[in-house]
């Protein structure tokens, strides 16, 4: 069989809520990819920030053998021997008492936003079920019908209605905006520290700084959504390290299991976790061994192997290099660390192009909202391999 054969086979069997590049993906090292032709590609998008440690990364591939030849789930109604030293190594790496493990990102956003509730009415005392949250334009926290009910992505929401209510949306970097959404029932303001799908949007310098110190002042939860900035992305541990603001709430994802297996947690002190009662959360897989030891094993290696210094190293030069080509269609190039963003003019015609050429010289990135190529490099990546993507992206950037 080659790409075509399977290509076929998908499209005939499987519903069609992507469209993906043409390029059939068989197995996978560090930075590399290989097709189901034995091409190589430059995997610059590592699954959206879930394969910060590289491809089939050997530490956590071994945890994740050894662990499954063990026991793999004991529901919680038991406990196993691979959760505690998670939560441990959790609260270490972040310096929050507690962890709530969850599966998938969007599990993990719910489960926050619950959490911001009970703490509205149960500690707030906001009058049942007024409490509210603010949230950003151009947001992306997961598919489910709550997270889509505050999106503004017509694409994300359309045709999923009644949406749940409860939800406050204002413009993106604009903390006078918050202030001005603020009222005696809001319970908390979640953001992505950088906006990822909404197109690698970095706020003004201070925002997110000046959102904590109004959520100080107006007894709100500041929640982050770290799922895709966290764990390395952009240079620093969490993108909210670069303005020291530490959210009442963090929320994790993606990376915290290497891409080997779904596990997500929100972190927080005493005071707001501890208001979830046995009973009252949960998930048929959430806590479970084998994601537990996969995610301490990702987690040492993000630590082991200096991933943040080398996100922080590797995604300067990247961009300066970027910069550096003249490209007519290039508009801006934006981002932190090796959350890299290239956002083209309205006449360069779309990004997909660009991508489509990318992936026929050997690297894959994905466009996000039309006109922006989003580079995402594994943070294993190293200088030599920076030089031989930079080759390749500039007769891109250059073309018709
Ligand atoms: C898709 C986007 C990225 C996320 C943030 C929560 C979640 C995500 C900041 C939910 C997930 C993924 C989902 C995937 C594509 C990808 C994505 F394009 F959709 F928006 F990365 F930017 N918070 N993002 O980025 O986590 O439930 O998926 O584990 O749905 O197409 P999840």
């Amino acid at each position: 069989m080659d790409s075509q054969d399977y290509i076929a086979l998908e499209e005939k069997f499987g519903a069609h809520n992507y469209l993906p590049l043409d390029v059939v993906i068989s197995r996978g090292e560090g930075v590399w990819v290989y097709d189901v032709n034995n091409n190589r590609y430059l995997d610059c998008l590592s699954a959206y920030s879930a394969v910060n440690q590289g491809h089939v990364h050997p530490k956590i591939l071994g945890a994740l053998i050894t662990q499954a030849q063990k026991i793999t789930l004991t529901s919680r109604a038991f406990r196993n021997d691979q959760l505690p030293f998670l939560y441990k190594e959790l609260s270490e790496l972040t310096g929050y008492e507690l962890s709530l493990p969850m599966n998938s990102g969007a599990e993990a956003v719910e489960t926050a936003l619950k959490v911001a509730r009970k703490w509205a009415y149960r500690i707030k005392k906001v009058p049942r079920y007024k409490a509210e949250v603010i949230v950003a334009a151009g947001n992306f926290h997961g598919r489910t019908i709550s997270i889509v009910s505050f999106s503004t992505e017509p694409l994300y929401r359309d045709d999923f209605g009644e949406f749940t209510p409860g939800f406050v949306i204002v413009p993106y970097g604009n903390a006078q905006a918050i202030q001005n959404a603020i009222t005696p029932n809001t319970a908390a303001i979640m953001l992505e520290p950088i906006q990822g799908e909404g197109g690698v949007v970095v706020p003004p310098a201070g925002y997110l700084a000046t959102v904590k110190k109004l959520c100080e002042k107006h007894e709100v939860l500041f929640i982050a959504d770290e799922i895709q900035t966290g764990l390395g992305r952009t240079g620093k541990l969490f993108a909210c390290d670069y303005e020291n603001v530490r959210p009442d709430i963090m929320i994790i994802g993606k990376a915290l299991s290497g891409g080997f297996y779904p596990v997500s947690a929100i972190l927080a002190d005493q005071p707001i976790l501890n208001l979830i009662q046995p009973g009252e959360h949960g998930s048929t897989f959430g806590g479970n061994p084998l994601g537990a030891a996969v995610a301490r094993a990702a987690i040492e290696v993000i630590t082991k192997e200096n991933l943040v210094e080398n996100s922080f190293r590797m995604g300067e030069y990247f961009m300066e290099q970027l910069v550096e080509i003249p490209s007519p269609h290039v508009k801006e190039i934006r981002g932190k660390g090796l959350l890299v963003g290239v956002e083209l003019k309205r006449e360069a015609r779309g990004a997909r192009r660009f991508c489509e050429a990318l992936k026929n010289n050997g690297i894959l990135a994905k466009e996000t909202h039309d006109h922006i190529i989003r580079f995402a490099p594994p943070l294993v990546i190293d200088r030599n391999t920076i030089d031989w993507a930079l080759e390749r992206i500039r007769p891109v950037l250059m073309m018709e």
